[in-house]
């Protein structure tokens, strides 16, 4: 009695075929979900203004973003929250500096994000590019 005959053969080399092509399949997943768009945001306190005249942030929708805040203010405690994203620092001293990863929204859309111990610090977290600032200002304008 033949226990490996030929349609074994081809039976085990169909199994071993589908396993290299399941791993090759999820090597590929785990590749592209590693090569997500992974954003580094840093933003600076300085003495009553994020630096760059409270600049206009950007990030791609369903990216993953690194947010670096640093205090560098002479003797002014600054703190940093963007709205509607649940992320928020400590209120940091001058010379301290956090990290905080977050998820941004799969939609374009426009936050506000400011210090609130000095609301003249304030400035805007656009999910999106410059076409979708563009299209809310456009909207809160008419
Ligand atoms: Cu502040």
């Amino acid at each position: 009695m033949k226990v490996f005959g030929p349609s074994f053969r081809r039976r085990a080399s169909l199994v071993i075929v589908c396993g290299m092509l399941l791993v090759g399949i999820t090597l590929v997943a785990g590749e592209s979900m590693r090569s997500r768009p992974n954003t580094v945001i840093e933003v600076v306190a300085e003495n009553l203004a994020f630096r760059g005249n409270n600049p206009t942030l950007y990030a791609e929708p369903g990216s993953e973003v690194k947010l670096i805040f640093r205090n560098e203010a002479r003797g002014i405690e600054h703190h940093l929250v963007i709205e509607g994203l649940g992320v928020e620092t400590a209120i940091l001293r001058p010379g301290e500096r956090e990290e905080i990863i977050f998820s941004v929204p799969m939609r374009d859309t426009v936050l506000t994000y400011s210090c609130y111990l000095h609301p003249i610090m304030k400035g805007k977290f656009v999910v999106g590019d410059a076409s979708t600032l563009s299209a809310s200002q456009a909207a809160t304008t008419n």
